[in-house]
């Protein structure tokens, strides 16, 4: 079975999770999150790269030592560190990782403390009130931990979205490949850019003898074939995702493609408006009666229903309905539009290229414009920036805007919103730069009332812009933090500041409901990479999806400005 990225990572972050289990040194913990980083956010495949003879040496946070192990595992599915470490700790140990609400620091308490080293230990330790009394964990953890034992017996867990592209997109190209394949879309939430996937719905034309759904079971990362016919099949691929295709006739195509593409909802809420008209609307068509009328587009299928054509992001059945109906959908923001990045690393803090390479890497994008917002002194791990090296950053950049051709570099800062709503950088540094974006990286247990006093404060300071990644959230990993993100909104109108949509995989924050909040009240949205190398930038398509999803138009973000209309939009009108 071939390795992907995200095995690779999964391997290191397992190691990790083990080591930080043993107690080893937290630095060797972290060069191993940071490389299993690297591979998940890796726009390129590293089987190719080392296939193609590249060092891979030059990708951020991989040494001699990491790279050797990539090459390892892409060569023989295994690394002999981690089996080394299995062998140490008791095997089952890595199943209580996999339980939301355990980390490797409190599993390490469990095997410490209370010798807990299998599922079956903690449901008797959690039935017998025994981790409550645990340091760091309390009755609410206990609570916690019950649920997520509860839920987990429910079945499997659902997949990043730009995780399931690395299956998905790879899987598509193949079937694309099969003779006598006309079309393969892939459908289903992954279509309407869902921040997570719980599978994968492939939806494939082909002509009657095309052998389409053998090559589909004798994929090779296929592990398991779950159904298989001629029109329908379901397989588990090697990571447990599992995928779904339909072949269907071309003259059905815009029907099924609706149907497949969901939400489910949405779906039965046209089926609904079908039925008013007389219509009865399936995967195979639109009839009346006996007759077809439509469903070769997806088109046909909104036209018999006297819709306009709904884009796949919007179909939640929350109002896109209405809106088409009433000519009022939005033109969505696409890719295409935005005109530069306004959150960006480098390697004077924890990125990975110099100025020079972001700024080369940006402009061969069609940016005009690329903010650069290091880390600010308080967040130590990524080795932020105090006064004198904002300062020293400052001088480069104008040194380097001289030189540079077709791009401008801005001044900006990620500049730490401390626990009392103050910047940790002085207000005369912070006034030198073209935008100071803020953002919360700490305390994120507080009240919801404290929370907020804190967000709004750092709001009022004259030189606040943007606020990063709003909730605070990574999916499926950390809650947001408690706030009340329709009086941020209301701040942000009243301020002339700006919300960030961070596009980073992981994030995917601001949520697509406030992203309407925002644009009800009119409040622009920067869809930004948070790039930590030039590899990053890719992950805006993920960003601009979830913005759709968030019904936001160009004019609702911020970086498609151009460069002069933007300049005025940074300074504060006070
Ligand atoms: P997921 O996989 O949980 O992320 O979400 P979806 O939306 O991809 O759901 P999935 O894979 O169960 O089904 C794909 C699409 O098929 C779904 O979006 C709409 C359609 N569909 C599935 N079941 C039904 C149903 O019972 N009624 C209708 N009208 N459509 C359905
Ligand atoms: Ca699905
Ligand atoms: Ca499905």
């Amino acid at each position: 079975m071939p390795i992907h990225n995200a095995d690779i990572a999964a391997i290191f972050e397992e190691i990790a999770d083990l080591l930080e289990i043993e107690g080893a040194n937290v630095f060797r913990v972290r060069a191993y999150r940071n490389a299993a980083r690297t591979l998940q956010e890796l726009g390129r495949d590293v089987r190719a790269m080392l296939h193609e003879g590249e060092d891979l040496t030059e990708l951020p946070g991989i040494g001699d030592d990491l790279a050797g192990k990539i090459r390892e595992i892409a060569e023989t599915g295994r690394c002999a560190a981690l089996d080394k470490l299995h062998k140490k700790l008791p095997p089952a140990i890595t199943e209580l990782l996999k339980i939301p609400g355990l980390g490797p620091k409190r599993v390490k308490a469990l095997y410490h403390e209370l010798d807990i080293h299998t599922v079956e230990q903690l449901q008797r330790a959690v039935r017998d009130h025994r981790i409550r009394s645990l340091a760091g964990f309390g009755e609410k953890t206990e609570s916690r931990i019950a649920e997520s034992l509860a839920a987990q017996a429910g079945g499997a867990g659902r997949f990043k979205l730009a995780t399931a592209a690395q299956y998905a997109e790879p899987l598509a190209a193949w079937l694309r490949a099969v003779p006598g394949v006309h079309d393969v879309v892939v459908a289903g939430s992954y279509r309407r850019a869902r921040e997570t996937v719980g599978d994968i719905d492939i939806l494939v034309t082909a002509g009657p003898d095309s052998p389409v759904m053998e090559r589909f079971t004798a994929y090779d990362e296929v592990a398991e074939v779950l159904s298989h016919g001629s029109t329908r099949g379901s397989v588990v691929l090697g990571c447990k995702l599992q995928v779904d295709l339909r072949v269907v006739e071309p003259e059905s195509y815009g029907a099924a493609l609706h149907y497949f593409t969901g939400s489910k909802a949405h779906n039965i809420a046209v089926r609904r408006l079908g039925q008013e008209r007389g219509l009865k609307i399936n995967e195979y068509g639109v009839f009346e009666g006996k007759e077809r009328i439509g469903g070769e587009t997806e088109e046909s299928v909104f036209r018999a229903v006297g819709l306009p054509f709904i884009p796949p992001e919007l179909r939640e059945d929350r109002g896109e309905i209405e809106a088409a109906r009433a000519g009022r959908l939005p033109k969505l923001v696409e890719l295409g539009d935005l005109r530069g990045d306004l959150h960006v690393h480098t390697r004077a803090t924890d990125g990975h290229n110099t100025l020079r390479e972001m700024a080369e890497a940006a402009r061969q994008r069609g940016f005009e414009y690329l903010a650069i917002t290091e880390h600010s002194r308080r967040l130590t791990v990524a080795h932020g920036l105090d006064p004198l090296r904002l300062a020293q950053q400052i001088d480069e950049i104008d040194r380097l805007n001289g030189e540079l051709r077709g791009i401008t570099l801005l001044k900006g800062i990620e500049v730490d919103i401390l626990e009392d709503g103050r910047l940790d950088l002085p207000d005369e540094l912070l006034g030198r730069l073209d935008l100071v974006v803020g953002a919360v990286h700490s305390r994120f247990e507080l009240s919801r009332a404290r929370q907020t006093e804190r967000i709004l404060k750092a709001m009022d300071h004259p030189h606040f812009t943007l606020l990063a990644h709003p909730s605070g959230r990574l999916i499926e990993r950390r809650e947001p933090y408690d706030v009340d993100m329709p009086r941020i909104i209301r701040k942000a109108k009243e301020r002339g500041c700006y919300l960030e949509l961070n596009a980073h995989p992981e994030r995917l924050d601001l949520l697509d409901t406030y992203c309407q909040a925002a644009k009800a009240e009119g409040v622009l949205v920067s869809v930004n990479s948070d790039a930590h190398s030039v590899l990053d930038f890719d992950h805006l398509r993920f960003g601009v999806g979830q913005a759709r999803r968030g019904w936001l138009e160009k004019g609702d973000v911020l970086n498609t400005r151009s460069l002069d209309a933007l300049k005025p939009l940074l300074k504060k009108t006070m």
